[in-house]
């Protein structure tokens, strides 16, 4: 078949086009692929989403983890819709190289002005927030920050605390005054550790002051500082 110049312009133009789309791969976060199974997660542009309530910037990128810091999917954030493919584990290994079934899904903001990770919160349309194949989960709201920082969240392996000494090593950083309240429940919904709503100015802050040591298990925080509400899982292992 004889195809004209033109069409021919036009076919390499586009094969440019989607090559320089693909050479846009995420360079930060690093997962398996090709384990055997795995789900969608759909991230529009029209959810607008943010980190420190700003518009995430073109080229920072978007990783999806599993409870113990896994990474098992990630992207580039390009102002366009971004449907990321999120691994399952490949049950022929025996290495986690993936999600398994019911596992709850935590995302990262891979901030590439600021060389820094953030920890965000979501919530889904569609699809929850848990780890099954073949599932597509469509995001409604995309929140990450910076606020939050410390062991826990400077590292790469996110949800597991940090112990060290008397508790736990996790702190934060304001950048403004702002009101903060932060509440530590146990598995049982019991409050571990409480700080009511405080005004607190512009520094570095232990998440928890003066608690006593944690027992082992999984905790859930809730952190509110200003408009900015971050819920984390993570497990104390002793
Ligand atoms: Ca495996």
């Amino acid at each position: 078949m004889r195809i004209s110049n033109s069409l021919r312009s036009f076919l390499l133009a586009l094969l440019l086009t989607v090559s320089a789309v693909e050479l846009r791969a995420q360079t930060h976060f690093t997962f398996a692929i090709s384990t055997g199974n795995n789900m969608t997660v759909l991230i529009q542009s029209a959810i607008n989403p943010v980190i420190d309530e700003s518009p995430i910037a073109n080229g920072d990128e978007i990783g999806i983890f599993t409870p113990a810091g896994l990474c098992i999917g990630a992207g580039v954030w390009t102002g366009a819709n971004i449907a990321l493919t999120t691994w399952g584990d490949n049950d022929l290994t025996t290495q986690p190289d993936g999600a398994t079934a019911g596992e709850l899904l935590s995302y990262k903001v891979w901030d590439v002005s600021a060389g820094e990770e953030a920890p965000a919160t979501v919530t889904y349309a569609s699809g929850g927030q848990n780890y099954a194949a073949d599932r597509v989960a469509i995001l409604t709201s995309f929140s990450a920050t910076t606020l939050i920082t410390g062991t826990a969240a400077s590292q790469s392996r996110l949800p597991i605390a940090i112990l060290s000494g008397n508790g736990l090593s996790m702190s934060y950083d304001l950048a403004k005054r702002l009101p903060v309240s932060v509440f530590l429940y146990d598995i049982n919904g019991k409050v571990a550790y409480r700080l009511s709503t405080v005004l607190q100015g512009p520094g570095h802050y232990p998440l928890m002051h003066g608690v006593a040591p944690l027992a082992s298990g999984r905790y859930v925080l809730r952190f509110t500082a200003g408009d900015i509400r971050i819920n984390r899982c993570f497990s104390v292992i002793r």
